[in-house]
């Protein structure tokens, strides 16, 4: 009796413990599950018009093909690896097992039709910000047919489509009449992933990638190198990651590694934009290139240790120049990242020589001066020697795109950067590497983009955001779990219309979605208490 009656105190000891503590839980509600009108669509498409009435999909002769009337054929490999893709996610099973060729009854989808509606096609081109991302799908019998101006809608409609499959009581593949008319809300939809921190395998990002198209999301934000580790294998400066890699032959990607993820995005319909950051988060670098990095010093002389970039000497931009000229050939997109975030000055005032260049130039004793003064003159070279391309940071300067990464006030730094006219992309409240207990998508779910103060046309300056994962305690191991689907949350934040936003509804879709990907082999971490209906013993 005595025993039970402390052990109770105990208990309630730690229940008192629960109650006070606060685990910054409390403002997300537990969402009601119910069943979504939508099925598990994600993210949910702009017009859906679904009927009660099912099909059946007939069984092993169920085809993606090419409609007559398109201007895509089986010369477009893009549509054609696409097909194949969605095939198996349709029929997982059956159709490895190589079933016979039933007949298609009258009540059956015996084809989905594929028409590209435009002229060019685009199938050979890569993904831009402004590539035509729309489709209309309409599934009805005995034919379903998918509609899109561009390769990169079809892309977007056949993942849609998949959507709608689902298993009947017997286990019959079906689909309901449909409509669906669908475009991104959003043009720039990211993804940052951090290999310097931690390498992360070929397959690894290529698993990733496909669980970007499965979301939707169009712009893989490849955080490549940074302090602890140079993985870019540079042909220019080879030494970069011969020395400054974790290893300098298993811990690095090749220039033929770095074109096979881009053509694997590009087949997926997403952007591989790189960063490499400077002149701060640099310290891999310094390692394979001499006088690089600033010397830091302690009182009069050297410390032996080093700081961010060398701003003040010019072998500091020819480097750049001749190593941005190198990234803008190896990655094809128009953007390349300049990072810029997180610069350092101890390091910068400690050094005589770069007091002796503030002092000359009239910077006074901001250092924030010489940053500017380097990013410029960094834009400039990189872009002499660039012509083309653009450069996205999170510096002003006009022609830029400023990539609103931190502050807690995210609507408040929104305002400033669009009334000064730059176009922005958002990421500050969608920090995936933040864990904490509960259902934190909601958070990232309930952020509105354009919830700040600002006119119409400061408004359309926000092409996008992305979803951030920083490596720092992210490997292999972790990496997808921790994503997906937290991410999912972003991705139907910036695809679908701003009035969807009823997180029951979402939950009912997210979940099921959920599902779908661990099926699909990637394993996405559970939102909650329950079970997937394909997980057996
Ligand atoms: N690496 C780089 C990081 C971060 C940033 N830049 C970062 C800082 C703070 C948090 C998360 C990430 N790891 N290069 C800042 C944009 Cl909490």
């Amino acid at each position: 009796m005595i025993a039970t009656l402390k052990f109770t105190t105990l208990l309630l000891a730690v229940v008192v413990c629960w109650a006070t503590q606060d685990y910054g839980y409390k403002d997300v509600e537990e969402p009601t599950l119910g069943d979504s009108q939508y099925g598990s669509l994600w993210p949910l498409p702009q017009k859906v018009q679904m009927s009660t009435v099912a099909f059946k999909l007939s069984g092993a002769s169920f085809q993606i093909v090419d409609a007559k009337e398109s201007s895509s054929g089986a010369s477009c490999s893009l549509l054609q690896n696409a097909y194949r893709r969605y095939d198996e996610y349709i029929f997982p099973i059956s159709r490895m097992q190589g079933q016979n060729k039933k007949k298609a009854f009258a009540s059956d989808v015996s084809e989905l039709q594929v028409w590209i509606t435009s002229a060019d096609s685009e199938c050979d081109s890569y993904p831009s910000v402004t590539s035509d991302e729309s489709y209309e799908l309409s599934v009805d019998s005995p034919v379903a047919v998918l509609k899109a101006p561009k390769v990169w809608g079809a892309l977007r409609g056949l993942e849609t489509f998949s959507q709608l499959v689902y298993d009947d009581e017997y286990g019959a593949k079906s689909i309901n009449r449909t409509e669906i008319q669908d475009f991104p809300r959003f043009a720039h939809r990211g993804l940052l992933l951090d290999t310097s921190r931690h390498f992360l395998p070929i397959k690894v990002i290529l698993a990733n990638l496909e669980a970007m198209a499965w979301n939707k999301f169009n712009v893989f934000h490849w955080h490549i190198v940074d302090d602890h580790s140079f993985p870019y294998m540079s042909r220019t400066f080879p030494q970069l990651s011969q020395q400054g890699a974790y290893h300098p032959y298993t811990h690095v990607y090749t220039p033929s590694d770095v074109k096979m993820i881009i053509e694997f995005a590009r087949l997926r319909g997403i952007r591989v934009v790189s960063e490499f950051d400077t002149p701060g988060h640099t310290q891999s670098w310094g390692k394979g290139q001499k006088d690089l990095l600033t010397p830091c010093y302690s009182g009069t002389s050297p410390s032996g240790s080093f700081g961010p970039v060398n701003p003040i000497l010019n072998t500091t931009y020819d480097f750049m120049t001749m190593f941005f000229k190198e990234v803008s050939t190896v990655f094809p997109d128009a953007y390349i990242h300049l990072g810029g975030d997180e610069v350092d000055f101890s390091c910068w005032k400690s050094n005589p020589d770069i007091q002796k260049f503030m002092a000359q130039q009239g910077f006074g004793t901001d250092y924030s001066k010489l940053e500017s003064f380097y990013i410029q003159r960094c834009v400039a070279s990189v872009r002499h020697g660039l012509k083309v391309k653009q450069m996205i940071s999170n510096s002003l300067k006009s022609n830029t795109v400023v990539h609103v990464w931190m502050g807690n006030k995210f609507e408040e730094e929104l305002q400033k950067v669009t009334g000064a006219g730059f176009t922005t992309i958002l990421s500050a409240p969608w920090y995936l590497d933040y864990i904490s207990y509960g259902q934190d998508w909601q958070r990232y779910y309930k952020v509105e983009p354009l919830s700040f103060n600002g006119t119409d046309a400061q408004k359309k300056l926000v092409v996008g955001g992305e979803a951030c994962l920083w490596g720092e305690f992210v490997d292999a191991t972790n990496l997808t779990p921790r994503l997906w689907p937290r991410a999912s949350a972003v991705g139907e934040r910036l695809w679908s219309d701003k009035d969807v936003k009823d997180t029951n509804d979402a939950y009912s879709r997210l979940i099921q979605h959920r599902c779908r990907m661990v099926q699909r082999g990637i394993p996405a971490e559970p939102l909650f208490t329950g079970y997937c209906a394909h997980e057996y013993k």
